[in-house]
Protein backbone atom coordinates (compact mmCIF):
# COMPACT_ATOMS: atom_id res chain seq x y z
CA UNK A 1 0.00 0.00 0.00
CA UNK A 2 1.21 3.11 -1.03
CA UNK A 3 -1.16 4.87 -0.03
CA UNK A 4 0.77 6.55 2.87
CA UNK A 5 2.79 8.38 0.18
CA UNK A 6 2.52 10.05 -2.52
CA UNK A 7 5.31 11.63 -4.16
CA UNK A 8 3.01 14.71 -5.51
CA UNK A 9 2.21 15.96 -1.91
CA UNK A 10 6.12 15.05 -0.75
CA UNK A 11 7.45 17.20 -4.00
CA UNK A 12 4.69 20.07 -3.05
CA UNK A 13 6.40 19.71 0.68
CA UNK A 14 9.76 19.58 0.05
CA UNK A 15 10.01 21.66 -2.93
CA UNK A 16 12.31 19.31 -4.25
CA UNK A 17 12.47 18.47 -8.04
CA UNK A 18 12.73 15.05 -9.42
CA UNK A 19 15.17 13.54 -11.34
CA UNK A 20 14.91 13.49 -14.97
CA UNK A 21 14.52 9.92 -16.74
CA UNK A 22 17.24 10.95 -19.19
CA UNK A 23 19.87 10.65 -16.09
CA UNK A 24 19.03 7.02 -15.37
CA UNK A 25 19.99 3.38 -17.01
CA UNK A 26 16.36 2.36 -17.23
CA UNK A 27 14.22 1.86 -19.67
CA UNK A 28 11.65 5.19 -19.82
CA UNK A 29 8.51 2.40 -20.30
CA UNK A 30 9.17 -0.13 -17.38
CA UNK A 31 9.35 -3.53 -19.13
CA UNK A 32 6.91 -6.07 -17.77
CA UNK A 33 7.44 -8.50 -16.08
CA UNK A 34 6.69 -11.75 -17.88
CA UNK A 35 8.46 -14.28 -15.23
CA UNK A 36 6.68 -16.54 -12.59
CA UNK A 37 7.79 -17.92 -9.55
CA UNK A 38 9.53 -21.17 -9.75
CA UNK A 39 10.84 -20.49 -13.37
CA UNK A 40 14.60 -21.12 -13.87
CA UNK A 41 17.35 -19.50 -15.40
CA UNK A 42 20.95 -19.07 -15.78
CA UNK A 43 22.87 -16.06 -13.12
CA UNK A 44 25.79 -14.11 -12.85
CA UNK A 45 27.07 -15.17 -9.52
CA UNK A 46 26.53 -11.68 -7.17
CA UNK A 47 29.35 -13.37 -4.69
CA UNK A 48 31.60 -14.84 -7.06
CA UNK A 49 30.74 -12.43 -10.60
CA UNK A 50 32.84 -14.58 -12.91
CA UNK A 51 30.57 -17.59 -12.48
CA UNK A 52 27.48 -18.66 -14.30
CA UNK A 53 24.70 -20.40 -12.45
CA UNK A 54 21.21 -21.90 -12.01
CA UNK A 55 18.81 -19.58 -10.03
CA UNK A 56 15.24 -20.01 -9.30
CA UNK A 57 12.27 -17.42 -9.33
CA UNK A 58 11.39 -16.94 -5.72
CA UNK A 59 9.54 -14.01 -6.11
CA UNK A 60 8.06 -11.64 -8.61
CA UNK A 61 8.38 -7.70 -7.56
CA UNK A 62 7.51 -5.27 -10.00
CA UNK A 63 9.94 -5.02 -12.68
CA UNK A 64 12.31 -6.94 -10.34
CA UNK A 65 12.90 -10.89 -10.10
CA UNK A 66 13.84 -12.55 -6.25
CA UNK A 67 16.50 -14.60 -7.28
CA UNK A 68 17.72 -17.72 -5.28
CA UNK A 69 21.15 -20.10 -6.67
CA UNK A 70 20.11 -24.10 -6.81
CA UNK A 71 22.36 -25.13 -4.06
CA UNK A 72 22.91 -22.08 -2.44
CA UNK A 73 21.22 -21.72 1.33
CA UNK A 74 18.11 -19.65 1.44
CA UNK A 75 20.14 -16.57 2.99
CA UNK A 76 21.28 -15.09 0.05
CA UNK A 77 18.49 -14.16 -2.42
CA UNK A 78 19.18 -11.45 -4.86
CA UNK A 79 17.02 -8.93 -7.07
CA UNK A 80 17.25 -8.64 -10.26
CA UNK A 81 15.52 -6.47 -13.06
CA UNK A 82 13.92 -8.37 -15.95
CA UNK A 83 16.29 -6.42 -18.30
CA UNK A 84 19.43 -7.04 -16.52
CA UNK A 85 22.43 -8.17 -18.65
CA UNK A 86 23.30 -10.65 -15.30
CA UNK A 87 20.37 -13.08 -15.79
CA UNK A 88 19.89 -15.33 -19.36
CA UNK A 89 17.82 -18.19 -20.50
CA UNK A 90 19.21 -21.72 -19.54
CA UNK A 91 21.29 -23.12 -22.26
CA UNK A 92 23.05 -19.54 -22.99
CA UNK A 93 26.40 -20.59 -21.07
CA UNK A 94 26.65 -23.87 -23.02
CA UNK A 95 26.26 -22.06 -26.39
CA UNK A 96 28.74 -19.67 -25.25
CA UNK A 97 30.99 -22.61 -24.71
CA UNK A 98 31.37 -21.88 -20.92
CA UNK A 99 30.17 -24.24 -17.75
CA UNK A 100 27.47 -23.44 -15.35
CA UNK A 101 28.84 -23.45 -12.06
CA UNK A 102 28.15 -24.35 -8.88
CA UNK A 103 27.21 -21.32 -6.29
CA UNK A 104 29.97 -20.02 -3.97
CA UNK A 105 28.86 -21.58 -0.87
CA UNK A 106 27.59 -24.75 -2.68
CA UNK A 107 25.73 -26.59 0.26
CA UNK A 108 26.85 -30.13 -1.08
CA UNK A 109 30.36 -31.86 -1.37
CA UNK A 110 31.88 -30.73 -5.07
CA UNK A 111 32.14 -34.15 -6.66
CA UNK A 112 28.38 -33.95 -6.54
CA UNK A 113 27.67 -30.97 -8.40
CA UNK A 114 27.62 -32.83 -12.32
CA UNK A 115 24.49 -35.04 -10.80
CA UNK A 116 22.98 -32.16 -8.44
CA UNK A 117 22.61 -29.71 -11.88
CA UNK A 118 21.55 -32.77 -13.69
CA UNK A 119 18.68 -33.05 -11.43
CA UNK A 120 18.06 -29.40 -10.92
CA UNK A 121 17.57 -29.19 -14.60
CA UNK A 122 15.03 -32.31 -15.60
CA UNK A 123 11.82 -31.20 -15.57
CA UNK A 124 12.26 -27.78 -14.62
CA UNK A 125 10.22 -25.12 -15.61
CA UNK A 126 12.59 -22.71 -17.71
CA UNK A 127 11.90 -19.04 -18.11
CA UNK A 128 11.31 -18.71 -21.91
CA UNK A 129 13.58 -16.40 -23.74
CA UNK A 130 11.32 -13.54 -24.21
CA UNK A 131 10.87 -12.79 -20.90
CA UNK A 132 14.38 -11.40 -21.19
CA UNK A 133 14.21 -8.11 -22.06
CA UNK A 134 17.04 -6.19 -23.63
CA UNK A 135 19.50 -3.95 -21.14
CA UNK A 136 18.83 -0.08 -21.59
CA UNK A 137 21.94 2.06 -23.07
CA UNK A 138 23.79 3.80 -20.42
CA UNK A 139 22.92 7.66 -20.76
CA UNK A 140 26.30 9.23 -22.13
CA UNK A 141 27.03 11.16 -18.94
CA UNK A 142 26.25 11.73 -15.44
CA UNK A 143 23.71 14.43 -15.46
CA UNK A 144 22.32 14.33 -11.76
CA UNK A 145 22.84 17.25 -9.77
CA UNK A 146 22.71 17.69 -6.07
CA UNK A 147 19.16 17.70 -4.69
CA UNK A 148 17.54 15.78 -7.18
CA UNK A 149 15.03 13.29 -5.57
CA UNK A 150 14.70 9.56 -7.06
CA UNK A 151 13.91 6.06 -5.90
CA UNK A 152 16.75 3.87 -5.24
CA UNK A 153 17.37 0.55 -3.60
CA UNK A 154 18.43 0.16 0.18
CA UNK A 155 21.37 -2.06 -0.16
CA UNK A 156 21.29 -2.61 3.12
CA UNK A 157 17.78 -4.21 2.98
CA UNK A 158 17.93 -4.74 -0.88
CA UNK A 159 13.77 -5.98 -1.20
CA UNK A 160 13.22 -2.76 -0.62
CA UNK A 161 13.12 0.67 -2.93
CA UNK A 162 12.88 4.33 -1.07
CA UNK A 163 12.59 7.53 -1.59
CA UNK A 164 16.29 9.15 -1.79
CA UNK A 165 18.28 12.21 -3.01
CA UNK A 166 21.54 12.82 -4.62
CA UNK A 167 23.53 14.35 -2.02
CA UNK A 168 26.90 15.10 -4.08
CA UNK A 169 28.26 14.33 -7.46
CA UNK A 170 31.63 13.55 -8.32
CA UNK A 171 32.84 12.26 -11.71
CA UNK A 172 30.68 8.96 -12.99
CA UNK A 173 29.48 8.29 -9.12
CA UNK A 174 27.04 10.01 -7.24
CA UNK A 175 25.61 9.68 -3.44
CA UNK A 176 22.62 8.57 -2.72
CA UNK A 177 20.67 9.70 0.63
CA UNK A 178 17.42 7.96 2.23
CA UNK A 179 15.04 10.31 3.31
CA UNK A 180 14.54 10.35 6.66
CA UNK A 181 17.03 8.25 7.59
CA UNK A 182 19.99 9.82 9.04
CA UNK A 183 22.32 8.61 6.44
CA UNK A 184 22.38 5.16 7.61
CA UNK A 185 21.77 3.71 4.43
CA UNK A 186 23.38 5.89 2.23
CA UNK A 187 25.52 5.45 -1.02
CA UNK A 188 28.12 5.73 -3.72
CA UNK A 189 27.39 4.23 -6.78
CA UNK A 190 27.74 5.07 -10.28
CA UNK A 191 25.15 7.07 -11.95
CA UNK A 192 24.35 4.02 -14.57
CA UNK A 193 23.63 1.99 -11.77
CA UNK A 194 20.51 -0.36 -12.24
CA UNK A 195 19.80 0.32 -8.58
CA UNK A 196 18.12 3.94 -8.53
CA UNK A 197 14.78 4.52 -10.87
CA UNK A 198 13.24 8.12 -11.55
CA UNK A 199 10.37 9.23 -9.13
CA UNK A 200 7.30 7.21 -10.38
CA UNK A 201 9.28 3.77 -11.20
CA UNK A 202 7.70 1.84 -8.10
CA UNK A 203 4.02 3.17 -9.02
CA UNK A 204 4.28 2.32 -12.39
CA UNK A 205 6.07 -0.81 -12.00
CA UNK A 206 3.54 -2.38 -9.41
CA UNK A 207 6.87 -2.37 -6.96
CA UNK A 208 5.52 -1.27 -3.39
CA UNK A 209 7.76 2.15 -2.36
CA UNK A 210 8.61 2.80 1.15
CA UNK A 211 7.92 5.38 3.21
CA UNK A 212 10.66 8.40 3.81
CA UNK A 213 12.22 7.43 7.14
CA UNK A 214 10.91 10.05 10.09
CA UNK A 215 14.38 11.16 11.37
CA UNK A 216 15.12 14.80 10.51
CA UNK A 217 17.78 15.07 8.13
CA UNK A 218 21.25 15.62 9.61
CA UNK A 219 21.30 19.56 10.09
CA UNK A 220 23.98 21.41 12.65
CA UNK A 221 21.96 23.97 12.94
CA UNK A 222 18.92 22.01 14.14
CA UNK A 223 19.25 20.54 18.39
CA UNK A 224 18.90 16.99 16.89
CA UNK A 225 15.21 14.63 15.99
CA UNK A 226 12.04 15.85 17.82
CA UNK A 227 11.33 13.12 20.96
CA UNK A 228 9.28 10.18 19.42
CA UNK A 229 11.01 10.76 15.77
CA UNK A 230 13.65 8.14 15.71
CA UNK A 231 10.13 5.57 15.75
CA UNK A 232 11.05 3.18 12.80
CA UNK A 233 8.29 3.52 9.95
CA UNK A 234 5.93 0.72 9.18
CA UNK A 235 7.12 -1.75 6.86
CA UNK A 236 4.76 -1.83 3.86
CA UNK A 237 3.82 -5.15 3.53
CA UNK A 238 2.26 -6.18 0.78
CA UNK A 239 1.43 -9.16 -1.45
CA UNK A 240 3.78 -8.41 -4.25
CA UNK A 241 6.36 -10.23 -1.68
CA UNK A 242 5.89 -13.20 -2.44
CA UNK A 243 8.23 -16.23 -1.94
CA UNK A 244 7.70 -19.56 -3.32
CA UNK A 245 7.26 -22.43 -0.70
CA UNK A 246 10.45 -24.32 -0.46
CA UNK A 247 8.35 -27.58 -0.24
CA UNK A 248 5.93 -27.32 -3.41
CA UNK A 249 8.69 -26.35 -5.94
CA UNK A 250 11.03 -29.84 -4.21
CA UNK A 251 7.68 -31.81 -4.80
CA UNK A 252 7.52 -30.47 -8.37
CA UNK A 253 11.31 -30.80 -9.43
CA UNK A 254 11.07 -34.50 -7.85
CA UNK A 255 8.17 -35.33 -9.89
CA UNK A 256 10.18 -35.55 -13.03
CA UNK A 257 12.56 -38.33 -13.88
CA UNK A 258 15.79 -37.67 -14.66
CA UNK A 259 16.25 -39.24 -17.83
CA UNK A 260 19.18 -41.85 -18.54
CA UNK A 261 20.87 -39.79 -21.01
CA UNK A 262 20.16 -36.48 -19.41
CA UNK A 263 18.89 -33.34 -21.08
CA UNK A 264 21.14 -32.48 -24.04
CA UNK A 265 21.63 -28.85 -23.09
CA UNK A 266 24.07 -29.50 -19.99
CA UNK A 267 27.70 -30.46 -20.07
CA UNK A 268 28.23 -32.14 -16.97
CA UNK A 269 31.74 -32.93 -17.42
N1 LIG B 1 14.02 -2.68 9.40
C1 LIG B 1 14.83 -1.58 9.01
C2 LIG B 1 14.34 -0.99 7.72
C3 LIG B 1 15.01 0.23 7.33
C4 LIG B 1 14.77 0.62 5.88
C5 LIG B 1 15.46 1.90 5.52
N2 LIG B 1 15.50 2.13 4.15
C6 LIG B 1 16.23 3.29 3.74
C7 LIG B 1 14.86 -0.54 10.11
O1 LIG B 1 13.82 -0.10 10.56
O2 LIG B 1 15.95 -0.22 10.53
Amino acid sequence: TSESFSWDEYLKETGATPSPSHCFKQSRNPPSNDFKIGMKLEAHDPRNFTSVCIATIMGITGARLRLRLDGSDNKNDFWRLVDSSDIQPIGTCEKNGDMLQPPLGFRMNASSWPMFLLRTLSGAEMAPSTAFKKEPPRPPQNSFKSGMKLEAVDRKNPFLICPATIGEVKGDEIFVMFDGWRGAFDYWCKYDSRDIFPVGWCFLTKHSLQPPGTSDAPNPKKKGPKPGSKRKPRVVQSSILITAPAAALEAKFNSTPVPKDGPNHLNTN
